[in-house]
């Protein structure tokens, strides 16, 4: 038996720019242009949801004000999303991972982890089934994707980002662990700017720095999850490819660099974190019955606070306007508050993709 059997054989699919590839694709005259989806036609309010190769040239990305956007790219040509598209083809990648395995863990419309140990027909190597998906992906859809492959979801989920577009990227079981000792800590998946900052201010800067630390110690410094970097540092997940999952809640939070105490602060920040989820609720195409508000003091005492609504809501300013009603009824003004969260949870069941487990967990709450 080779040494490879031993290990499972994780693939991570990402589409590259995939609203702008959409866009694009059924509108020749987009080709080579730089476009962003979403944001105002003006450019004068809202974020851009993604931006087409050609305009991420000039700097334009993701979630950048769509003022900005147009700031650095003036011909920039900004288009209304259209999610029922996006969902569709969505599903048609995912009936093209179905011909290989049953093991496919959605993570958004355009991602997804497959565990391919052992895949329908027989083909045994992961490089090859990622290699025909892609293949497939080009031919019956018209767009790219691009694939990370190797022994664990973590190592795959970086692997897919790093030689995007239309990328395959193998990082074998002999090399996962060279390969996280290398990697800059603000890389791995689910470490946010502020641990990020933390960690470099302890002069941890790789995935090596971080192997120097006990268990005990990254635990002690960061929580539940330094138990999971510890792993990871070692090229250690052994978290399943769970297909079916569904997903109970999207969120986002953040600490502060500072204690926040005016509750004017707060509530900027709520608008911000309210228009976060929004966004992410619009990826999944999922609406919420439930709001809840998180928040931890200083002396790190934590509380929730939650609203539930007879329909599922997902904008932007209903969330806001919830979270900063359970805010203020919390009496916040001169208290002192270093993290706040806000979550959307008791969905509609308008699409179930997989969720739930720590690296969606991580990726979710991705500061
Ligand atoms: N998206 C969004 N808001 C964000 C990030 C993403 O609305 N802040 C949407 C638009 C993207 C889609 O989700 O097309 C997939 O997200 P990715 O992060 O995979 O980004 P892209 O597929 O656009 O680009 P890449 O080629 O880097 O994967
Ligand atoms: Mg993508």
């Amino acid at each position: 038996m080779d040494k490879a059997a031993h290990h499972r054989k994780i693939i991570h699919i990402d589409m590259d720019a995939f609203y702008a590839s959409v866009e694009q694709r059924d509108n020749p005259e987009y080709r080579g242009k730089a476009i962003a989806v979403g944001g105002s036609p003006e450019g004068r309010g809202g974020v851009v949801a993604t931006a087409s190769y050609e305009a991420r040239k000039f700097g334009v990305h993701s979630a950048m004000p769509s003022k900005q956007a147009r700031q650095l790219c003036p011909e920039i040509i900004f288009i209304r999303p259209r999610f029922s598209v996006y969902k569709e083809v969505s599903q048609k990648i995912r009936e093209i991972f179905g011909r290989y395995t049953d093991l496919i863990e959605p993570l958004s419309l355009d991602e997804a982890y497959l565990d391919v140990t052992e895949d329908k027909q027989g083909i045994g190597s992961a490089i090859e089934v990622a290699k025909l998906i892609k293949q497939a992906i080009k031919d019956e859809l018209s767009l790219t994707a691009s694939a990370g492959v190797s022994i664990n979801k973590f190592v795959a989920k970086i692997a897919s980002d790093m030689n995007k577009p239309d990328g395959l990227t193998f990082i074998g079981p002999s090399s996962v662990e060279a390969f996280m000792e290398r990697l800059q800590v603000e890389k791995f998946f689910g470490v946010g700017k502020v641990t990020a900052a933390k960690m470099k201010g302890m002069g941890l800067h790789t995935g090596a720095d971080l192997k120097t630390l006990s268990e005990e110690e990254m635990v002690k410094h960061f929580g539940k999850t330094g138990r999971f970097y510890y792993q990871i540092a070692r090229g250690i997940d052994d978290r399943e490819v769970q297909p079916n999952r569904e997903t109970k809640s999207i969120g986002a939070e953040d600490t502060f660099p500072y204690d926040l105490t005016e509750a004017d602060e707060m509530l900027t920040e709520l608008d911000r974190l309210s228009e976060i989820v929004a966004r992410r609720l619009q990826n999944y195409q999922l609406r919420g019955r439930t709001v809840t508000l998180k928040i931890k003091y200083s002396d790190f005492r934590q509380i929730t606070r939650n609203q539930s609504f007879a329909e599922p809501v997902g904008d932007t300013s209903i969330i806001a306007e919830t979270a900063k009603k359970l805010l203020l009824a919390t009496e916040p003004d001169g208290k002192s508050i270093r993290l706040l969260g806000v979550t959307l949870s008791n969905f509609g069941d308008l699409l179930k993709p997989a969720k739930d487990d720590h690296s969606n967990q991580l990726e979710l709450f991705e500061e």
